[in-house]
C-alpha cells in the first residue's frame, strides 16, 4: 500500500487544511493535524458555528461540543461545554490525560482549567445582536447551508500511514439549552478506524446520531465501498428514515486507508477541502437533492 499523506475538511476551511499540511508535509502526525487545522476554526470569531464567535443557545450561552479520535481508537469528547476556545484541545487532554472518553458541560469546563486552559467569553458582539433578534420572534428554524455551514471535521493521513479525526462546533444556533448533536458524538459525527478509514459529518446532528452516521461509513467501506460510495449510501440510509422529508443538510466526508476521499450531501451547497501533494482543493460534493 503506497502511503498517501492528504488533511480533508468539511466546507471550504482552506485555513483548516493548510495548517493541517503543514503538519503532514514535515512528517507531522496525523493528530496534531486535525487538531491544529480543527483550532484554526474555533479561534475565527467570524466563524459563527464553531468556538469563539459561535452562535449561543436561546438562553444566550455559547455551549461547545467536540471530539477526537486517533490511530489506536483513543478517543476525547467535550459536550456543551462553555467559556473555553478550543474544545477540541480538551476533548484530546480528556483522551491523554482522563481514563474517559466524554465530560459534559461543568465538569468538562473545570476539567479544562485544571489543564491550564484560559477562561474567555465566547459570545461575541455580532452573534450576541444576531441572538437578541432572534429572540424576538424566537422561531427554531435550522436554515440549510446557512446557519449550518461552519461546523468543522477534519480527517488526515500522515506519512505513517495513520489516520486521525476531529470534529468541533458551537452546534444548532438557539438550540435548546443541554442540547447536544452529533458532532462531540463518537461514531455519529466522527469515527476512525486505522485499518479501514473515516468519517465525519456536518448538518443536522439529530438525524446523524440516529443512524449512528460517521460508523456507519467506515463500516461500509470496510464491507469494500469506496470513500464515495460509503458517503452516499449513509445520506441515503437517512433520507430512507425520513420519508419526504426535504427541509434539513446532512453532509459527510471520509478517506479510505489509500488516501481515496469523498463527499455526498443532501442539499445542493456543500462543499469540502483537500489538501495533499496534488494540491490544495475545495470539492463540490454531489448531493441526494438536485
Ligand atoms: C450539530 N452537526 O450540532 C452540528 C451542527 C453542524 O454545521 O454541523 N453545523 O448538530
Amino acid at each position: 500500500l503506497t502511503i498517501r499523506p492528504i488533511a480533508i475538511c468539511t466546507w471550504n476551511f482552506e485555513n483548516a487544511t493548510a495548517k493541517a499540511w503543514e503538519v503532514l508535509k514535515d512528517g507531522g502526525d496525523s493528530l496534531d493535524a486535525v487538531q491544529q487545522g480543527a483550532m484554526v476554526e474555533e479561534a475565527d470569531v467570524n466563524n459563527q458555528t464553531v468556538g469563539i464567535g459561535g452562535r449561543p443557545d436561546r438562553d444566550g450561552n455559547v455551549t461547545l461540543d467536540a471530539c477526537i479520535m486517533d490511530k489506536n481508537g483513543n478517543c476525547g469528547a467535550v459536550l456543551a461545554m462553555q467559556n473555553i476556545a478550543s474544545p477540541v484541545s480538551v476533548a484530546r487532554k480528556v483522551m491523554e490525560e482522563t481514563p474517559h472518553v466524554m465530560l459534559a458541560g461543568k465538569g468538562a469546563e473545570k476539567f479544562a482549567y485544571e489543564q491550564g486552559f484560559e477562561k474567555l467569553n465566547l459570545l461575541t458582539e455580532q452573534s450576541k445582536q444576531e441572538w437578541l433578534e432572534w429572540k424576538k420572534t424566537s422561531e427554531y428554524k435550522p436554515i440549510i447551508n446557512i446557519e449550518n455551514h461552519d461546523t468543522i471535521g477534519i480527517l488526515a493521513i500522515d506519512k505513517k500511514g495513520d489516520i486521525s479525526g476531529a470534529c468541533t462546533t458551537s452546534g444548532m444556533a438557539y438550540k435548546y439549552a443541554g442540547r447536544v448533536g452529533d458532532s462531540p458524538i463518537i461514531g455519529a459525527g466522527l469515527f476512525v478506524d486505522n485499518e479501514i478509514g473515516a468519517a465525519t459529518a456536518t448538518g443536522v446532528g439529530e438525524e446523524v446520531v440516529r443512524t449512528v452516521g460517521s460508523f456507519l461509513i467506515v463500516e461500509l467501506m470496510r464491507q469494500g465501498k469506496s470513500p464515495q460510495e460509503a458517503c452516499e449510501e449513509g445520506v441515503k440510509r437517512i433520507m430512507s428514515k425520513n420519508k419526504g422529508r426535504t427541509d434539513f443538510q446532512i453532509g459527510f466526508i471520509a478517506i479510505n486507508k489509500k488516501g481515496e476521499t469523498g463527499g455526498y450531501c443532501i442539499q445542493p451547497g456543500f462543499t469540502y477541502r483537500t489538501y495533499s501533494e496534488e494540491g490544495h482543493m475545495n470539492n463540490p460534493s454531489e448531493s441526494f437533492l438536485k
